[in-house]
């Protein structure tokens, strides 16, 4: 059995970094005892306030930037916290060596009905500032809350697996994930098809298209409304998750965003053998200019993500 301090030791000679990810892991094991009892405590409910995109924030959101925040400040190698949750970068240790940008719950909106949300993070070198491609992560991971509390990870190579147990002990479950390059599985929004450009619908209406289309095999939707639970399904067993670029995002870029949920999990999808786009990019290869910044997310089984990418060429 493996712990988290162990494979970090063997993962990384840097105990800096090391710690920030500890420091995440600990953020994770108290977010999940906050949710757990949630529904008793009735934290579930709208705070009242709205965050920098406008949107209404729940007051689990509040609670799990105020824990992420606290476990970071406690942490001396962290000089930089871009949040989902906070309009402005929050400084940290001054001359310390590693930013991170983070979602601290998301999928939010599925908190009132007991499905899976998640932490997502980023960790960056402080030396480039906050707006780095996905490339110069050093380290990414997201924690998911379902019926197990579970935690995925990249340091270096390889994407690895976590599960919390009831000491609060993370032990390895997954030394090594590998996305499998074919896939029959597809998650979009579909509800959002009128808005969808001709790449997506091309590509959506050849996989429903079953056996006898031009895609050659049947296909089946799956859609949490969570982006960290669609994705450990794709690490876990294969799969494409596409949230693109729409008549209706257009004009805000997209609707995740760069910093703290797509470039974790691009680099996490990548790690296991997957692959990530906007369809017309690789993800990781995206220049932000802000912090808050949306794109489009194409990402999950290298195959699929290859068949959108070939819509977006030839449309
Ligand atoms: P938030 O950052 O507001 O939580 O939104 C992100 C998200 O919840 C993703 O986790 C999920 O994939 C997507 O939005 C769901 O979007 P939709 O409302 O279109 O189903």
């Amino acid at each position: 059995m493996t712990t988290l301090a162990q494979w970090l030791a063997l993962e990384t000679p840097d105990t800096a970094l090391a710690s920030v990810i500890a420091s995440m892991a600990s953020a994770g094991a108290d977010i999940a005892a906050t949710l757990r009892m949630a529904p008793i405590t009735g934290d579930t409910g709208l705070a009242g306030a709205t965050n920098v995109q406008g949107e209404a924030q729940k007051a689990l959101d509040i609670i799990s930037n105020d824990i992420v925040l606290a476990h970071l400040r406690d942490n001396p190698k962290v000089s930089l916290l871009v949040s989902e949750e906070m309009d402005d970068a929050v400084e940290l240790s001054v001359d310390a060596p590693f930013i991170v940008a983070t979602d601290p719950l998301d999928g939010s909106s599925n908190l009132d009905v007991n499905v899976t949300v998640g932490t997502i993070f980023s960790v960056l070198p402080t030396l480039g500032g906050p707006l780095q491609k996905g490339t110069a992560q050093v380290a990414a991971g997201y924690i998911a809350y379902g019926h197990a509390t579970t935690m995925v990870l990249r340091i270096k190579g390889r994407t690895s697996g976590f599960a919390l147990d009831t000491s609060g002990e993370w032990i390895e479950i997954i030394a090594e994930a590998k996305i499998p390059e074919a896939t029959g599985e597809f998650a979009i929004n579909t509800a959002r098809e009128r808005f969808w450009d001709a790449a997506t619908a091309g590509y959506v209406r050849e996989s429903i298209a079953g056996e006898t289309g031009p895609a050659g095999k049947r296909y089946n939707m799956r859609w949490v409304g969570s982006m960290v639970a669609d994705m450990h399904r794709i690490l876990m067993r294969g799969g494409i998750f596409l949230y693109p670029l729409d008549s209706e995002t257009v004009s805000k870029g997209g609707r995740l965003r760069l910093l703290y949920e797509a470039n974790p999990m691009a680099w996490l999808a990548e790690g296991a053998g997957g692959r990530a786009s906007t369809g017309t990019q690789s993800l990781l290869s995206v220049q932000p200019t802000s912090i808050h910044q949306r794109i489009p997310v194409i990402l999950g089984s290298a195959e699929e993500v290859l068949r959108v990418e070939a819509w977006y060429a030839k449309s």
